[in-house]
């Protein structure tokens, strides 16, 4: 079925097209390594390019090729390339578009792994990188020098909930040929579309909103043009960071629900949002769809709505943050979100951990920062939840 002139909500269904032999209405799970060449012309025919089929599943398999096309589509770009993890699609990109003396400049508060593998890895390697605050396009602009090859973003950033201007940052860039990567894993393409805005490569970890169960670990790459594609995926398939049969399998069935999953959580966190911010023991909020949030106009521009990813400071600080982590009940203390279920966590202790307490600082990743990944519950319950424990600070 070809979907690309169809609404959104039908293209989280049956985007990519895939058509089976036997006619299953799912997407079979193709587990298989390698697959037979009808003959020796056949094998050589497919490795020179000059037949189309498939050779071994770290270079393609039919599962993953259609989850590939589905969440290219949903993000308007050529194609995709699925991973095993989030972070295998960051440095699928950092490989492929970084090499000795070239420079990077990020959000300053990215995810802490998507920073800490640039220091202590790259950085062996000869790859600079700077990390500023990417909602001040003042700032973006002054980090930029003459070696630097990509702009790294994320948006709303992760945990601080900032949002950084991605048509702003693509005029800039497309000026001096550096290459825009989005990290959309807060927003998804259900409320963001980097690529519309200018941005040339977008990514995922579908560990999150896509696959939205909590279930797997997985990431996605999707590339604007051709030849961003090509240089990425040759960089996946030569890392080995490629994605395995069931996980997409698993993917594809959560990412037909994105809408209605987002649509809820967001509604929710709205109401819990509202909630927090009226609270005597609350000391700051950052909630994209708030009016108080120093973006709220961005948002309002860039993306369809708000999402459901808050963070909010206690007026007690960390003890206070810590006492409310130990007395939800419904809320689960883990990392991870964008799940059906809510979470909430500690960034400081937990997913930004590995970065200096300096470097935290700089980035505003405060000690009293408490993360709250909103989800499908009844808000009642949610809400009912944090009241009791915010009882016990
Ligand atoms: N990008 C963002 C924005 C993320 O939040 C994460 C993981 C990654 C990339 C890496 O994806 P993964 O390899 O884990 O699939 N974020 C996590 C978090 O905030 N808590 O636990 C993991």
């Amino acid at each position: 079925m070809n979907t690309t002139n169809m609404d959104f909500n039908t293209k989280l269904v049956h985007a990519g097209g895939y058509e089976d032999q036997f006619g299953s209405a799912t997407v079979p799970i193709y587990q298989t390594s390698t697959f037979a060449f009808k003959n020796a012309q056949h094998g050589a025919d497919l490795f020179a390019g000059r037949d189309k089929g498939y050779i071994y599943t770290r270079i393609g398999n039919p599962t993953i090729d259609a989850l590939e096309r589905n969440i290219a589509e949903l993000e308007n770009g050529y194609r995709g390339i699925a991973t095993a993890s989030g972070m295998g699609a960051v440095n699928s990109v950092y490989f492929a578009l970084l090499k000795a003396g070239d420079h990077m400049v990020s959000t300053n508060s990215v995810y802490g792994p998507s920073r800490g593998v640039m220091e202590s890895f790259y950085a062996n390697f000869g790859v600079e990188s700077s990390y500023v605050d990417t909602s001040d396009i003042e700032k973006v602009k002054a980090a930029i020098k003459p070696n630097t090859k990509v702009l790294y973003l994320e948006t709303p950033s992760n945990p601080t909930m900032l949002l950084t201007d991605i048509e702003a940052c693509t005029a800039i860039a497309k000026e001096k040929g550096i290459v825009v990567v989005v990290d959309n894993t807060f927003s998804s393409p259900f409320l963001q579309k980097p690529l519309d805005l200018g941005a040339d490569v977008v990514l995922h970890s579908v560990t999150k909103f896509i696959n939205g169960h909590a279930d797997i670990v997985g990431g996605i790459i999707v590339s604007k043009t051709p030849e961003l594609d090509a240089r990425i995926r040759k960089a996946m398939i030569m890392l080995g960071t490629n994605m395995d049969p069931h996980q997409a399998f698993m993917v594809i069935r959560g990412v037909k629900t994105l809408s209605i999953r987002q649509e809820r959580a967001e509604e929710n966190a709205r109401k819990v949002a509202d909630y927090l911010e009226k609270h005597p023991k609350i000391d700051w909020i950052k909630y994209p769809g708030l009016a108080s949030h120093p973006q709220f106009e961005l948002a309002k521009k860039q993306m369809s709505g708000f999402g459901s990813m808050i963070s909010f400071g206690l007026k007690g600080g960390f003890e206070a943050g810590k006492t409310l982590m130990d007395s939800v009940h419904l809320a689960i203390l883990a990392v991870s979100l964008g799940g059906v279920e809510t979470l909430i966590q500690h960034p400081a202790s937990m997913t930004h951990a590995g970065l200096s307490k300096e470097a935290r600082e700089a980035a505003d990743i405060t000690d009293g920062l408490v993360r709250f990944s909103v989800g499908i519950e009844s808000v009642n319950d949610i809400i009912a939840d944090l009241e009791q424990a915010l009882a016990k600070v």
